[in-house]
């Protein structure tokens, strides 16, 4: 992926600089974070998920979206396949909590995360993808759960966020046959928004981050953690917590203000883009 659409981005400092596994940038609003194995394929260990965690509870007062990618020709090649064996049931058990633990703080952080990919997408290196809000693909991006093949089930959420993309029945598909969805079909079935050229996907990240940030932050913190728990609620919950979101977003003074700026003119019209 080219690097061309991000010239003023810096490295970060303090406790985010001491994550080794992880390679942040900065540029004003606009977080970077690469996966940072790449001759590992940016395969999952403790060391990566755990400092994954501290980097999405630690984000910077002034970062308002995340950009995550991963260094090399792959996002992710899922789980660290050479740290498994030591596992007896309740050390596995512990350790799809802290990938659970990990990837919420992902979805349910306080900023908005674009996922970029490229290259295989596999096993835990899908559920990590799946836990961003936004998700991009390069040509040459691949989806796959091989998870049946090597003797586990998915543990970092998969199996709660996965279907919720793209239905029981394809992921039960993936699991079973070893399905690889290429980028042009993964585009096509949802799990992924955008579909973009070789060399693209930072640059159009970075265009959709310009756009979230202008957001109102209320209007986003809605999105990103009233809407996928009324997707998980009843009609009627739901339909009361959506009254709920909506009545203290409008009670905003940035509402108040952005519904003026609009009747006075000031404002930008919905754009075909
Ligand atoms: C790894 C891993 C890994 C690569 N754990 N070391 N995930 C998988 O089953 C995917 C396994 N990986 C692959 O199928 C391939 O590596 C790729 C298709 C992703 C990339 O192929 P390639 O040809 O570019 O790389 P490579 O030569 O296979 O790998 C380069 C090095 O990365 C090599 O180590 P080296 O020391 O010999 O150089 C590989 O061993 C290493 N490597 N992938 C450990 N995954 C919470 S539950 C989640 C459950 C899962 O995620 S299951 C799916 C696991």
């Amino acid at each position: 992926m080219s690097d061309a659409a991000s010239p003023s981005f810096i490295p970060v400092t303090g406790l985010l600089a001491t994550l080794d596994q992880l390679r942040i940038e900065q540029s004003g609003g606009i977080l970077h974070l690469r996966l940072n194995r790449a001759a590992k394929r940016n395969a999952i260990s403790d060391l990566l998920v755990k400092q994954l965690h501290t980097a999405f509870l630690n984000l910077p007062e002034t970062a308002r979206v995340v950009v995550l990618s991963g260094e090399g020709d792959h996002f992710c090649a899922g789980l660290d396949l050479g740290e498994v064996g030591k596992s007896d049931a309740e050390h596995g058990m512990w350790h799809s909590r802290m990938w659970h633990a990990a990837f919420d703080a992902v979805q349910f952080g306080r900023v908005p995360v674009i996922a970029v990919l490229h290259g295989a997408v596999v096993g835990g290196g899908l559920e990590l993808a799946a836990s961003a809000h936004i998700r991009i693909v390069e040509p040459s991006t691949y989806f796959g759960l091989p998870e049946g093949t090597r003797g586990l089930f998915l543990g970092g959420g998969g199996s709660v966020r996965v279907p919720r993309l793209i239905g029981v029945a394809r992921v039960t598909d993936m699991m079973l046959t070893g399905r690889v969805y290429e980028a042009d079909e993964a585009h096509a079935i949802g799990l992924a928004q955008y579909k973009v050229g070789a060399g693209e996907g930072l640059a159009k990240a970075m265009a959709l981050a310009g756009r979230i940030s202008g957001n109102a932050p209320m209007s986003n913190f809605a999105i990103l953690h009233a809407l996928p728990r009324i997707a998980d609620q009843s009609m009627e919950e739901g339909l009361l917590t959506e009254s709920l979101m909506a009545a203290i977003s409008q009670s905003t003074d940035e509402a108040r203000g952005r519904l003026q700026a609009f009747l006075a003119g000031r404002a930008a019209k919905v754009v075909r883009q």
